[in-house]
């Protein structure tokens, strides 16, 4: 029973006992019978309110009704990427740069928000110059990368990997990480970070802060291992530096180096936090610039989860992003949101208010209102290679939704010259396809794991060293 329940039921049984024990005449049993009744019934009213409101904050998503039946998603009708809003059939790379900033303009004001346009000059400090690392298959280093601005300043660490058996300038993964650097490998020579982070005390995370104990916690999302011996390079940082997962209007991490100057209109169309966390993954690619043991041309962008939203959020504006990749990004990500199907607009918007712009919130239960969807957020990639990747126990971040996203996308890559996506169905779990649009549905849970690399890995071989391995 959950605990409102045991109170209220307490009461009703308490109240049940008074009126039984209380003697009375018939004129006042009558009264007291519908004082009875109506009390019950306010109680029991009270007892459905009580139970929501609880339901509704233990499991805020599953108590608006989200579904999971694929008869259940509604009819709906996809804006056409290829169509301007003029009207225009967008049939030409040339007409494609119109209707692009079109669609990117509509994603900037409508769901992501608009970055700040006033510029920063960031300073970089090596805290650890390349260093053996890995049994002596690598070498990392850290820089910190610190920005001030309007009396505020944010510092985002970096980590970076590199193999040391690489003739070139090695390609690399540029991803955020959820919990901290020090996270993705038990060395103790990684910095610990000081900032708010989410992570429950089994990830050794205490009070929103990062322990000792969150070392290597979460090392099986980055096999850094595997990764090196493919010949990539690596360069991560906590999404926290750049803003804390919390929605505290906006107060710490980089935004209030940007607070100033806004009008009303204008802060409806702000950036939140998965605009500000794409924001810092093309800071770090700025840094990657002067790196010379790092190839910046050969950079893909990675992100799981809300940091795989990230990701095509960062590709879609950047194109320094040579390939893009989204890891059960879910809604918000690659999945369409006209479908409605696991996690929505509404309850997404309701469980973290400050990932998405506040204009978003206009589309919570009216998705057909929306000028774009998200296979339009991967058309914004178009031509550049683009890797959307499901798990089949995932049905919260809609697979098929994530899937039908790359297909929709797949009229602008083919009309770009690409051969786009191979396949036109859902392939079968585990049976990945690639072409420069790439997809698989993982059998298993809500993750990163070493299989997912391992096609990223084949994946960007395909398109930065030209070999074929699928
Ligand atoms: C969930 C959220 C998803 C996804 C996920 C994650 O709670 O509803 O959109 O981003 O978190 O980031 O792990």
């Amino acid at each position: 029973m959950l605990p409102a329940q045991k109170s209220l039921a307490f009461s009703l049984k308490n109240d049940l006992l008074t009126s039984t024990l209380l003697g009375c005449s018939s004129e006042q049993k009558g009264l007291k019978k519908q004082n009875f009744r109506s009390r019950l019934l306010a109680i029991l009213n009270l007892a459905t309110i009580y139970q929501w409101v609880f339901f509704m904050m233990t499991f805020p998503g599953q108590a608006l009704g989200q579904n999971y039946d694929e008869q259940k998603v509604p009819v709906y009708k996809l804006p056409d990427p290829l169509r301007a809003e003029s009207g225009q059939k967008i049939d030409s790379a040339d007409a494609w740069t119109h209707r692009r900033k079109e669609i990117l303009n509509s994603f900037k004001r409508e769901v992501y928000g608009k970055k700040p346009a006033q510029p920063l000059e960031p300073e970089y400090t090596v805290t650890e110059d390349w260093t053996p690392a890995l049994d002596g298959k690598a070498e990392r280093k850290q820089v910190a990368i610190s920005m001030g601005r309007n009396g505020s300043t944010a510092t985002i660490n970096v980590l970076l990997y590199r193999p040391v058996d690489c003739e070139q300038a090695a390609p690399v993964f540029v991803g955020l990480n959820f919990i901290g650097n020090a996270s993705i490998n038990p060395d103790p020579a990684i910095g610990l970070h000081t900032n708010w982070t989410i992570g429950s005390e089994d990830e050794g995370v205490i009070d929103h802060r990062a322990t000792v104990a969150s070392r290597g916690k979460k090392k099986s999302r980055w096999p850094l291992a595997h990764i090196i011996e493919r010949g990539y390079a690596v360069a991560t940082a906590h999404c926290g530096d750049i803003d804390p997962d919390f929605d505290d209007g906006f107060k710490n991490g980089i935004h209030p180096l940007f607070a100033d100057g806004h009008s009303a209109a204008q802060a409806e169309e702000t950036w939140g936090t998965i605009g500000a966390w794409s924001w810092g993954l093309s800071r770090i690619l700025d840094y990657l610039e002067q790196e010379s043991e790092i190839d910046h041309t050969r950079a893909a962008v990675i992100g799981h989860s809300r940091l795989g939203k990230t990701a095509l959020w960062a590709g879609a504006q950047d194109k320094r992003f040579a390939v893009v990749i989204s890891n059960n990004s879910g809604c918000g990500g690659a999945a369409l949101s006209r479908r409605q199907f696991g996690e929505t607009v509404q309850a997404i918007n309701m469980n973290f208010p400050h990932w998405f712009c506040t204009n978003f919130k206009k589309y919570n239960q009216r998705e057909d209102e929306l000028p774009v969807d998200q296979h339009m957020l991967v058309s914004l990639i178009a031509p550049r290679p683009v890797y959307v990747a499901s798990a089949t126990e995932d049905l919260w971040a809609d697979p098929k939704g994530e899937f039908l996203s790359l297909l929709y996308a797949d009229p602008v890559y083919k009309m770009l010259g690409t051969p786009g996506l191979p396949v036109d169905r859902m392939p079968d779990p585990d049976q990945p396809v690639q072409g420069t649009m790439g997809y698989h549905l993982r059998s298993g849970s809500h993750d990163i794991t070493l299989y997912d690399w391992t096609q990223y890995l084949d994946f960007t071989d395909r398109h930065f060293r030209g070999t074929q391995s699928r």
